[in-house]
C-alpha cells in the first residue's frame, strides 16, 4: 500500500556550487527549507556530495567502483559530506523542520541495504522527523568501499518503503529534448520493463550538464528514475531552484518538469 511519504533527492548541483570546492548554495538551501516547512507531509530527505563529495571523489580517485581506496581519501570523503550535511540540517533546523542526520552506512549490513533499518526511517517520519541521509563513501566488504551516489539511495529506498512521490530536485527545470531550444519533456512513460521513447521523447543527455561527476551525474539519475518507475511508481524531476515546484508537485498542482510514469 502507498503511504503518504515523499522522497526527495535534493542534487548536489542545487544545493552547492557544483564547480566551486566545498562552497555550499547557502540562498537555495534556505529557500527549499521554507517550502518544507510549509508542507505537512512525512518526508525522508536524500542529498547528494556536490562540491563536497565529489570535489574529494575525484582528488582520491575513487568512484562506484568496489575498491581498496586510500583510507584517508575515504575519511576525507566522508567527513566532508558530514559537513555538507550538517549545514543541511542546521538550515533545517531554523525552519523547525525537525532534521535528523542518517548515515547511509547505517543503513547497509554487509553492503547490502537493511530493510529493518530502512524502515526505522518511515517510523521516525510519523513523530514529525525528517530522516536526511546523503551519497557517501560507504563500507562493503573485506577493507572495499564504494561511492555511493545519493541516487542509487533513492532507488534502495523507494523499493522498501513504497513513497507516494519521489522527487529528484535538479538544478535544471527537467529533461531537454535537446539543448538548442531546451524543451522539456513532460512524460517519458515506463511500461513492461522497457521505456517508450518516441521521437520527441528522445532524451539528449548532453543537454543536461553534469561537470566531475564520479556517480554518473544525469545519466546515472536517469538510470534509478527507470528502475523506481518501473517498480509502479511516479517519479518527478524538478527544479530545485525553484522549490515552488516541490510544493507543486507534493500539492497535486500543475508543475514545470519531467515526469517518469510508473506502472507495472
Ligand atoms: O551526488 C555522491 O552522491 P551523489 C556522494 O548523489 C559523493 O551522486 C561522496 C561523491
Amino acid at each position: 500500500m502507498k503511504s503518504r511519504l515523499v522522497l526527495i533527492k535534493l542534487g548536489g548541483s542545487v544545493i552547492t556550487f557544483k564547480e566551486k570546492p566545498l562552497s555550499a548554495n547557502y540562498t537555495a538551501i534556505n529557500n527549499i527549507s521554507k517550502i518544507l516547512g510549509i508542507l505537512e507531509i512525512p518526508l525522508i530527505i536524500v542529498h547528494g556530495g556536490g562540491s563536497y563529495g565529489h570535489y574529494w571523489s575525484v582528488k582520491f580517485d575513487m568512484h562506484t567502483k568496489l575498491q581498496n581506496y586510500d583510507p584517508h581519501g575515504i575519511s576525507v570523503v566522508h567527513s566532508s559530506m558530514l559537513t555538507l550535511n550538517n549545514i543541511i540540517l542546521d538550515a533545517f533546523e531554523k525552519h523547525r523542520l525537525n532534521p535528523y542526520g542518517i548515515s547511509p552506512s547505517s543503513l547497509l549490513l554487509n553492503g547490502r541495504p537493511s530493510s529493518n533499518k530502512i524502515l526505522e526511517l518511515k517510523k521516525m517520519t510519523k513523530n514529525n522527523i525528517i530522516p536526511v541521509t546523503y551519497g557517501d563513501a560507504v563500507y562493503i566488504k573485506n577493507n572495499k568501499y564504494s561511492i555511493m551516489s545519493g541516487d542509487v539511495l533513492m532507488t534502495m529506498l523507494s523499493k522498501i518503503l513504497n513513497p507516494s512521490k519521489i522527487i529528484f530536485a535538479i538544478n535544471v527545470d527537467g529533461l531537454y529534448t535537446n539543448l538548442r531550444d531546451k524543451k522539456i519533456i513532460k512524460e517519458i512513460k515506463i511500461e513492461n520493463n522497457k521505456t517508450r521513447k518516441n521521437k520527441q521523447m528522445k532524451i539528449n543527455l548532453r543537454s543536461n550538464v553534469n561537470i566531475d561527476d564520479v556517480t554518473g551525474g544525469i545519466k546515472r539519475k536517469i538510470k534509478e528514475a527507470t528502475k523506481i518507475a518501473k517498480m509502479g511508481n511516479d517519479v518527478y524531476f524538478i527544479n530545485g531552484l525553484v522549490p515552488l515546484q516541490i510544493q507543486n508537485v507534493v500539492e497535486d498542482k500543475k508543475f514545470k518538469g519531467t515526469i517518469f510514469k510508473g506502472k507495472i
